[in-house]
């Protein structure tokens, strides 16, 4: 069993306000916040909060650091499974700090990031899937992320993931018993071994990439998604910035070539966080100036998700870009829709002008080329961490797909599910033991009880 410290941390921003809370874990909480009080810490009930004066020195009442609230929660009902007590104090710094050097003299020691989580995640309080979702609720930056985070903490938000690693182990049970059984002839295992490939693993592929599909619009979604604003000069970039943001962020003039560096702007629609880069107009120059601001241009484009390719014309000039716009969501946006009229379609996705009363129809088809349009099916929601692990996870079994149809392969597919399952239960955070047992457990299951 590991030895954890008792470990002490402000758990608020650190900054002059009107409360501060500290937070103290491990199994020597009570016996440390003893010796900063005058009062009896070990007759202090669970779950209560109690004003007490802090002390340097409890016992003697020598140098007071502050009158506070103190709520004790005792081991294992408290957030980390072992005791923990938080002090609410008056949101001075000096009185942090006199305090946690004082907890720190008497044995406690000062927690590295994430390590009350790491004790809860040691306790069972926290699966690792959900200590990722609790960091990723404090960091949110839209609504929506919130919301996508709040769900990934409800203890069967990752039912999912078990009940795709459940159908993995099942498969492995299934080898296990055809590997094993003796009388089985040819003709009935070539049966059993195509029910596997079609009844089992094709559909579990299915089910893994939907799964990843949705990691990794959330993932998006999370991160926030990055808009590059790219054209001619003149094309109408930073008046579209501005439109978007509703104030003047870039400076807009006639003169081609105003904007020499990237102007950043950020906004949110539909609870989603965008970031959006206005860009120096791409074209031949021999300004060294503008000519390095081009050389940005080109760099947002391969930082961003989004490329809103702008022109006022047309957009041949694009094809003598030479930049890389595999992997992105690009759309053509014909600009200053309000004077050409006569222009209706040079292939453009969408039309816009200054005069438009907002920008939402712009977004609205950046989501939909995003397949982002129906957000409130999005349910799942892992983190870009285990999107690697689903990736392989689904690698393996493109290779189980393609395994040729001979039961002469059958121990072949054997190993290659277990691969699947080991890298389920190390994206669970569970040592790679745990998939023989796993396998096991599922076999054993099916026995009667006494057998
Ligand atoms: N009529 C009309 N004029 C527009 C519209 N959008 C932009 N303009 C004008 O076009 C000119 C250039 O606009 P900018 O937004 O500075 O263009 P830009 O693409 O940022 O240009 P550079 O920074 O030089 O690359 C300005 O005079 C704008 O007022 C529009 O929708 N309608
Ligand atoms: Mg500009």
């Amino acid at each position: 069993m590991l030895v954890f410290d008792t470990i002490v941390s402000l758990a608020t921003p650190r900054m002059t306000a009107a409360l501060a809370i500290v937070r103290m874990s491990g199994s020597k909480a009570i016996e440390i916040l003893d010796k900063v009080l005058n009062t009896d810490a070990f007759k202090m009930e669970a779950n209560h909060s109690y004003l007490r004066k802090l002390y340097k020195d409890g016992k003697n009442k020598k140098n007071m650091i502050d009158e506070a609230l103190v709520t004790v929660f005792k081991a294992p009902n408290s957030y980390t499974g072992f005791d923990l007590v938080e002090f609410s104090l008056h949101g001075s710094m000096l009185i942090v700090d006199e305090l946690i050097e004082t907890l720190c003299k008497y044995g406690a020691r000062v927690a590295k990031n994430g390590e009350f989580s790491y004790q809860a995640y040691y306790n069972n309080k926290l699966s690792l899937l959900q200590s990722e979702k609790i960091n990723e609720l404090i960091h949110a930056k839209s609504s929506l992320s919130k919301k996508l985070a709040l769900q990934g903490i409800s203890k069967n938000s990752h039912k999912y993931v078990e009940d795709i690693k459940n159908k993995l182990l099942n498969i492995s049970a299934s080898v296990e018993y055809i590997i094993e059984d003796e009388f089985i002839d040819d003709e009935q295992l070539k049966k059993e071994y195509n029910k596997i490939q079609d009844k089992y693993i094709k559909p579990l592929k299915v089910e893994l990439e939907k799964l990843i599909d949705e990691t990794y619009k959330a993932s998006q979604i999370f991160n926030g998604i990055k808009i590059a604003l790219i054209g001619e000069p003149n094309a109408g970039k930073s008046t579209l910035l501005n439109k978007i943001l509703n104030f003047e962020k870039a400076i807009v003039t006639d003169i081609p070539g105003t904007t020499r560096d990237v102007v950043e702007g950020e906004t949110y629609y539909k609870g989603i966080y965008f970031k959006i880069f206005d860009t120096a107009g791409i074209r031949e120059t021999y300004d060294i100036i503008e000519s390095m601001g081009i050389d940005r241009s080109k760099k947002m484009i391969e930082e961003s998700n989004v490329v809103l390719l702008l022109s006022e014309t047309d957009f041949r000039y694009f094809d003598t870009l030479n930049v890389n716009l595999d992997s992105k969501v690009v759309l053509k946006v014909l600009t200053k829709g309000d004077l050409k009229k006569k222009i209706k379609n040079v292939g453009q996705d969408i039309t816009i002008s200054i005069k438009d009363k907002n920008v939402d129809a712009l977004f609205d088809l950046i989501l939909e080329k995003m397949n982002l349009s129906n957000l409130d099916e999005l349910s799942q929601h892992l983190t870009s961490r285990e999107l690697n692990y689903l990736i392989n996870i689904n690698d393996k079994l493109k290779e189980l797909e393609e395994l040729p149809k001979q039961t002469f392969y059958l121990n072949v597919l054997g190993d290659i599910v277990i691969q699947a399952i080991d890298i389920f239960n190390e994206m669970l955070g569970k040592s790679k033991g745990q998939t023989k047992e796993d396998v096991y457990n599922q076999i054993f299951k099916s026995f009667c009880m006494g057998k």
